[in-house]
């Protein structure tokens, strides 16, 4: 039996949605929320340190972006989420912003930024900023007010709380709750100044904003319209649900090492976060033009949330990124790592699917600057690195949602092989290696669960050619390339019309002229098969059926219950080169074809067949 129902689960007719409808129309619809421009549109992700340097000093910036513009016009994205390039020390890679409106001078200048902007523009590409206001930097002027006397007037912004009552100031354990930070350790930081803590559910130069005060909001608000007068398209809002906290900030339940409490049910989506959300969209986004994007990046999001947050009729957020799928390989927590199961990966994206059928909107995602890489994490990295990939793309980009590119994603590229344990640079693993090492882990283990996890991963330099410095940098780079460009870089790809690049700008282009892609219904088939990814979208009289093979085994297609016979569709796209394959033509008997009708499915092999009527 389906663990899952995963069906919008009517059988009404069904009607073509209206693309003429106003852009920010929320006009029902049968097939659920009303046609928004981001239905048809994918968003690329670019992390400015690991995209490209220009001026040699091996961190990657804001005219190495400019410079690269013509990639992402030929891959044919039509969004992109710029990480933070705000003024900023980096103690978290500029996710810990000290002057909201400034540039990082390691990045450019704002003269740059408007360049950019005017740039992407031209080639029809909006840019969308990231957004970190839960938290400041240690050093944004807010906060060294804040720190500097009890009476500041900027006091309230930020969380200062005394001691656990009882207990000596700054002494081990007097730290006002247990709660443990996102990059380990406790997340309250005693400061001698006037003798209080500070929280910070990240770094330590990463003091948490206090949304209870007004002047806080408003100060944000205000920050964010001057982006949006400067022409910025949107934004994608940094662990936005973490902004409304339980005021009374009780304790929470001991975790893993035992040293720390889990304060998350104390700030995840918390009691104010809908109303804050809301006062943000009047004060920001009301009587702005159409096509702005917004996502709020909300770890431990529920389905049931996530209909609240993107319910067009609450105007809150157009989309949420949420976690659920991207913690199946983890056990008690993020280095306890175990191998992932494709019915749980189904189960999992099938939930969203259902979930967000009728109301709301999902975002669709494999990877970012926090995850392993796709294709090494859910791919094969190795033997069928191209195939998976490309099968990868094409079960994301067909589900319906708003598909999100990780820069180096569209070339295959994979995790880093790092040596040792000086190889890592993130601070989350940095601190997570010392801490376990404290407590008497392994460090094999440790080093495994990092290699496998870790953030850096993902932050290596973009691939662009087979050179020393694989077109990144004529310097040395910040992080070093992947010793696999000389085989995976982007001069390649692109010149190869069967790479994984073309396959992605395929599948771009199938969602920009395809309304069953963009808006059609999903189904998920076969939720208890244990290596086959099947579902159908429809709308209308069409219907498209996804079949994905996720193994090296070559896998026979079977009965697709309740479906019309499929055998003799017409191919869509697929990730093998058309020609003789298994099953093709007179061989289908000998490669096994299935009681689908359908060709078997090589290993890793993804296709696409539409029937219309
Ligand atoms: O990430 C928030 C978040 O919860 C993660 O994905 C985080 O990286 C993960 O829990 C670590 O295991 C956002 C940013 O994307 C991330 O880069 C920042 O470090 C973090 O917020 C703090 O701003
Ligand atoms: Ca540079």
């Amino acid at each position: 039996m389906p663990a899952v129902e995963t069906t919008p689960g009517t059988s009404q007719p069904q009607t073509t949605p209206d693309s003429s409808q106003p852009e920010t129309s929320t006009s029902p619809s049968r097939t659920g929320p009303a046609r928004r421009w981001f239905h048809s549109a994918v968003v690329y992700q670019i992390y400015p340190r690991s995209f490209q340097d220009s001026n040699g000093d091996g961190i990657g910036d804001l005219r190495g972006i400019i410079a690269r513009l013509d990639h992402l016009a030929a891959l044919g994205v039509d969004v992109v989420w710029l990480s933070p390039v705000y003024a900023s020390p980096q103690d978290d890679n500029g996710y810990d912003i000290s002057d909201y409106q400034d540039i990082d001078r390691m990045f450019g200048t704002l003269d740059d930024f408007d360049e950019l902007l005017e740039q992407a523009h031209a080639r029809g590409i909006r840019i969308v900023m990231d957004l970190v206001v839960n938290h400041t930097s240690d050093e944004h002027p807010w906060f060294v007010e804040s720190r500097s006397s009890k009476d500041s007037p900027k006091r309230d912004w930020y969380w200062w709380r005394p001691a656990r009552e009882g207990m000596e100031p700054g002494a081990h354990g007097a730290e006002p709750t247990n709660w443990e930070a996102s990059f380990s350790g406790s997340a309250w930081e005693f400061d001698q100044t006037t003798g209080e803590y500070y929280l910070h559910l990240f770094s330590r130069k990463q003091p948490d904003l206090n949304w209870e005060n007004p002047e806080v909001r408003e100060a944000v608000y205000a920050m964010m319209r001057w982006w949006l007068d400067r022409g910025v398209d949107g934004f994608r809002m940094d662990v936005i649900n973490m902004i409304s906290k339980d005021t009374s900030l009780p304790d929470g339940h001991l975790t893993h090492g035992g040293l720390h409490g889990d304060g998350s049910p104390h700030y995840l989506c918390g009691p104010r976060i809908h109303e804050f959300l809301q006062e943000m969209h009047r004060e920001v986004f009301e009587g702005r033009k159409d096509r702005l994007l917004t996502v709020g990046e909300m770890p431990g999001v529920t389905v049931g949330e996530a209909r609240l947050f993107t319910d067009p009729e609450r105007r809150e957020v157009d989309m949420v990124f949420q976690f659920e799928h991207v913690g199946l390989d983890h056990g008690a927590h993020k280095w306890d790592r175990r191998p992932l199961q494709l019915v749980d990966l189904k189960a999992s994206l099938g939930r969203w699917q259902a979930g967000l059928a009728d109301t709301g909107w999902n975002s669709l995602y494999w990877n970012n600057h926090d995850q392993p890489r796709a294709v090494s994490r859910f791919g094969d990295d190795g033997r069928y690195r191209v195939e998976s990939a490309k099968l990868l793309a094409t079960v994301l980009h067909l589900h319906r949602g708003t598909p999100y590119i990780y820069q180096g994603e569209e070339l295959g590229m994979t995790n880093v092989p790092f040596a040792g344990a000086e190889s890592f640079l993130d601070i989350e693993s940095v601190n997570y290696y010392d801490s376990a090492m404290l407590r008497g882990l392994d460090s094999d283990d440790v080093l495994r669960a990092l290699r496998e996890g870790s953030r850096d991963n993902a932050r290596s330099p973009v691939q662009w050619d087979g050179s020393p410095h694989a077109g990144f940098t004529t310097g040395e780079p910040w992080f070093p390339v992947n010793p696999n460009h000389d085989e995976i870089n982007a001069e390649r790809e692109v010149a190869d019309p069967d790479s994984v690049f073309h396959h992605y700008r395929r599948l771009i282009e199938l969602r920009h002229t395809d309304p069953v892609v963009a808006d059609g219904d999903f189904h998920m088939l076969l939720p208890e098969h244990p290596t086959l990814y099947v579902f159908t979208r429809s709308l209308g009289e069409e219907s498209l059926l996804v079949l994905a093979n996720f193994s090296g085994d070559e896998l026979a297609v079977p009965d697709l219950p309740g479906q019309p016979d499929w055998a003799g569709a017409a191919l869509v796209i697929g990730n093998y080169a058309p020609g003789p394959g298994a099953g093709a033509g007179a061989d289908a008997e000998a490669a096994g074809e299935g009681a689908g009708g359908l060709p078997a499915l090589r290993p890793w092999e993804a296709r696409v067949y539409r029937r219309a009527g």
